[in-house]
């Protein structure tokens, strides 16, 4: 990217920093965060300059400047610099906890019996926004390139219009069909925020296709233009124009690759089989979230065991659950389902020398990951809905011979692309998942080398810098740079 995007460099702006600060024993440190967005932007972003404002998952506000100087080498080691933005204990439990976590995550995910619309939420998700509009603004130039992230922060290009019209979003979530977004009492407002940047951009056509589909019924009489350079044009007034597109996101697809391909990566692989002793694993990787589908997973897997006795003690279904959003209570809730089905799944099945389940509730490192990744022979992931979904990826991207079988929901955002070499699940249908659990232990060499080779090649072309690259150069293109301000 040759792009000048001011003389600040461009700046990334998400809810929270790659980073997170711990207190431990009255002492602070920060830690590497996790979850998709960090995973994606952290290696795109790598030594491109500029800066990257976010919240450090903490109520803490003291010592601010002992927090400064914890983040500085991260930055010089980073190739960014990093701007951290206080929340109080009320803006965390209303803001993050309240409007991002029970309203948008869920209604976004097509969930919204798990949605609470607590009229005080709004207020304070307006009120986080303009913190960050206004570090966005100290920190950066009038003809900045801003690249706003994800449903936090939604509101923020319509604050920062005035000022810096050169923003543009990227919403790593689901965008959802009217009949689920017209149930948001702030549906107006979030419409028109969204179409105060540049670019507003999705993972998939099926987001862009939900966004006009709402938009539509919400301004009947407005125009949707198709632009010749892709995306379409949305125009709520003459001075103003939103381009709208899909930008599917991708993974470091050769960091991937050559990670579980070193030395270190393949004795660990080879480890966790003989540890397995020559069974099949079947491998779930997720953050701890109700849209991941675990017990769904869990239930099918039941299932096959039921249907098939002869599998009894010849597979393993191996849970790697990360930890998230530990205060919000539904997850906590949740985490005590997974336990008990996980457990009794157990009780039902185990003999005194094999356990069905092996579930971890923890983080693990890169090399781990990709251990994992590598030694699973099948990978499971059964999203009851997601924006795109990067484990997908990283599990073909660590099976360089080819001899992994993917198991995908279809409500994935990487179905799209992925579909055509995976096992695609509706993972509402217990019975189907079971089937595709056995068709995928038992699929001939031959078509699982194909399937997985085909998606490779499909991940390896469209990885995360073109992803990046695209969406930067597409957001450079739109840029004003010289209109006066009263034409905005
Ligand atoms: C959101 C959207 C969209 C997991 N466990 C460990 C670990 N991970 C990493 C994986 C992967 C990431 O976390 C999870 O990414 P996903 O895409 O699967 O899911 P979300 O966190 O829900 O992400 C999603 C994404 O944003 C990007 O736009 O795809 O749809 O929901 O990269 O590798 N990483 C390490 N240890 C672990 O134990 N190091």
């Amino acid at each position: 990217m040759s792009q000048n995007h001011g003389s600040k460099g461009f700046i990334v702006v998400s809810n929270r920093l790659p980073v997170v600060l711990e207190e431990q024993n009255g002492t602070l440190s920060v830690k590497s965060g996790s979850g998709g967005l960090i995973s994606a932007l952290s290696p795109a972003l790598r030594d491109r300059g500029g800066s990257w404002i976010g919240w450090l998952g903490t109520s803490e506000t003291v010592r601010i400047k002992h927090i400064k100087s914890l983040l500085g080498p991260i930055s010089s080691q980073s190739g960014y610099r990093l701007l951290p933005i206080f929340m109080t204990h009320q803006e965390v439990k209303l803001f993050y906890q309240g409007f991002c976590n029970e309203i948008v995550w869920p209604l976004f995910h097509d969930l919204q019996s798990r949605c609470r619309f607590d009229p005080t939420y709004w207020d304070t998700y307006l009120k986080v926004n303009q913190k960050f509009a206004k570090v966005t603004v100290k920190h950066s130039d009038r003809w900045n390139l801003i690249w706003v992230n994800d449903y936090h922060l939604i509101p923020l290009g319509k604050m920062l219009r005035d000022k810096r019209p050169n923003c543009a979003f990227f919403l790593h979530i689901p965008f959802p069909p009217p009949d689920i977004f017209m149930k948001l009492p702030w549906r107006q407002q979030v419409m028109e925020q969204l179409l105060s940047y540049r670019l507003t951009a999705f993972q998939t056509d099926r987001d862009a296709d939900n966004f006009l589909r709402c938009f539509k019924e919400l301004n009947p009489r407005s125009r949707v233009m198709t632009r010749k350079g892709g995306g379409r044009g949305f125009k709520l007034s003459h001075q103003w124009e939103t381009v709208v597109g899909a930008f599917p996101i991708s993974i470091d697809f050769r960091y991937f690759e050559g990670l579980a391909k070193s030395p270190a990566v393949r004795k660990k692989a080879d480890q966790i089989r003989r540890a397995h002793q020559g069974r099949r694993i079947m491998l779930g990787i997720d953050r701890l979230d109700y849209t991941k589908g675990i017990l769904e997973r869990f239930r099918a897997f039941e299932l096959l065991l039921q249907r098939d006795p002869s599998l009894l003690g010849k597979v393993t279904l191996v849970q790697l659950l990360v930890p998230s959003r530990e205060d919000v209570t539904s997850y906590r809730n949740l985490r005590e389902e997974i336990d008990r089905e996980a457990g009794r799944i157990i009780g039902r099945f185990a003999t005194l020398d094999w356990i069905p389940i092996t579930y971890m509730y923890q983080s693990v490192g890169q090399e781990d990951l990709a251990a994992l990744y590598r030694a699973a022979h099948v990978g499971l992931v059964t999203s009851l809905k997601d924006g795109m979904n990067l484990v997908s990826k990283e599990y073909c991207a660590c099976h360089p011979d080819n001899d992994g079988v993917l198991i995908l929901s279809e409500f994935a955002g990487s179905a799209v692309e992925l579909g055509a070499g995976a096992i695609t699940v509706n993972p509402y249908d217990m019975e189907g998942m079971a089937n595709a659990m056995q068709k995928a232990l038992f699929m001939p060499d031959e078509e699982r080398k194909r399937r997985m080779s085909l998606m490779r090649r499909r991940i390896k072309g469209w990885d995360v810098f073109r992803w990046m690259d695209s969406f930067l150069n597409t957001a450079a293109g739109l840029t004003l740079s010289s209109l006066p301000k009263r034409e905005l």
